[in-house]
């Protein structure tokens, strides 16, 4: 009778529990991958914990790349993934795909193309992880007489597996210190559309490589971060960038090159092939592109402490690297993140109003609004003002398009800005 009863106890915390924990384990599915005994064993990472190429068949054995023995940097722990631009090739297939997730994330629309991911689609990704190169003392160059002077270079994207990278990063070794570049794809006016595809993929529309922090510290290891929001419809993607804790940049996908470039299958008018991709690993690569170092192999980049996960998600956004100009003509610059899920450490707003330059240094808060026809961000907190302390309130308002954003930024020190996108990028949700 008694352990009946605390069976049926049991039985009812149980059921609490699951209740209580399943939106979390429905929603978010994540992978977090160090590199280390006895998971990982040091040699190349083809076949090892589902790293492969696409669909499982087998990394190219060409590509300088092998799990090591940690050679220094205490937060890798006693192995790291260590690539190098030693090979390079214009492929895809056959480069290092990581684990795949189990739900896939995308817009609702996105293909997989049925094989290459899948699960519970979800609108949002986020990817970390930890880079070092292997000689911190100097710069890894190329001196090969046919390859030239190329510079150490490997790129990564999230991918659905087969190589159609929805964003991308590349971390390069320079003579000043370790930099990184972003790329989207950015579809100009006129923009695409059902009934004009070819307006999406035009002369004026392309790649945009953005170099998201350079002169890092060569001996120590850096952290770059991307969070990713797919929002159903064009150019409306957003992609964040963070280096070492601390947000650099706001852009797109590359959703529009697949929805309306021919050589990605998309810009048909036909509304089922011209669509973007789902993600659900990261790939990593060297391309030929951006230089071979041959006498980089056995050296290159360390990997390590990877982590992804895919997600719903019902955060508000606001993000903006836009110029804007005020009633008087005067173009400001204005680079603003704040986000309704994250702790306030990571919201901040700046200035740059032709020689003076406000800045936040802390958020209290971070609050969003929406009506029928726009979006509301209003972030509180204080800052430098020419140097000079200052409480500051910013409120940009995003019409969605339909209607230049606003950005009214008023200092306690009686500077009060209102002024309206010229161009960039605003994007509150
Ligand atoms: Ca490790
Ligand atoms: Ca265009
Ligand atoms: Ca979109």
């Amino acid at each position: 009778m008694r352990r009946h009863f605390v069976r049926s106890i049991t039985s009812i915390f149980a059921a609490i529990a699951l209740t209580l924990s399943s939106p979390t384990v429905a929603n978010a599915d994540s992978r977090a991958i160090n590199f280390e005994f006895p998971t990982y064993h040091t040699g190349s990472i083809d076949g090892q914990d589902g790293w492969a190429g696409t669909l499982g068949s087998p990394i190219n054995p060409a590509i300088d790349q092998a799990v090591v023995t940690n050679t220094g940097y205490s937060s890798f722990g006693g192995q790291s993934w260590r690539i190098s631009n030693a090979y390079t090739d214009g492929a895809f297939g056959d480069w290092p795909f990581s684990p795949s997730l189990v739900n896939e994330a995308g817009e609702t629309a996105a293909q997989n193309g049925v094989v290459y991911s899948g699960g519970t689609r979800q609108n949002h990704f986020e990817v970390q992880w930890d880079f070092a190169s292997t000689v911190p003392t100097t710069e890894q160059m190329g001196t090969d007489p046919l390859t030239g002077l190329d510079p150490l270079q490997v790129s990564t994207a999230p991918d659905r597996g087969d190589g159609a990278r929805m964003s991308f990063i590349k971390m390069r070794d320079t003579s000043t210190g370790l930099a990184i570049d972003f790329a989207d794809y950015q579809d100009q006016k006129p923009y695409g559309s059902e009934s004009n595809p070819s307006a999406g993929c035009g002369p004026e529309d392309g790649f945009v490589t953005t170099t998201v922090a350079k002169n890092l510290d060569r001996t120590r290891p850096h952290t770059v971060k991307l969070t990713i929001d797919f929002i159903d419809g064009p150019r409306n993607d957003v992609v964040n960038v963070y280096v070492d804790g601390k947000f650099r940049h706001t852009g797109g996908t590359w959703e529009d090159y697949y929805r309306w470039c021919h050589e990605s299958g998309g810009g048909t008018g036909n509304p089922a092939f011209d669509q973007s991709r789902t993600v659900d690993s990261m790939i990593f690569q060297a391309r030929s592109g951006g230089g071979t170092c041959g006498t980089c192999r056995g050296f290159g980049f360390l990997i390590d402490n990877l982590s992804y996960v895919s997600s719903q998600s019902e955060c508000h956004n606001g993000d903006g690297d836009a110029d804007f100009e005020d009633q008087d003509g005067h173009k400001h610059h204005g680079h603003f993140h704040g986000n309704s899920c994250e702790t306030q450490d990571n919201d901040e707003s700046d200035d740059d109003d032709q020689g003076r330059h406000f800045e936040s240094t802390s958020v209290d808060s971070s609050t969003f609004a929406s009506d029928s026809s726009s979006e509301t961000l209003t972030m509180v907190g204080t800052g430098l003002d020419g140097g000079l302390p200052v409480a500051f309130t910013l409120v940009v308002i995003d019409y969605g398009g339909a209607a230049p954003a606003v950005y009214n930024l008023v200092l306690s020190d009686g500077r009060t800005i209102v002024a309206t996108l010229v161009s960039g990028t605003v994007s509150v949700k």
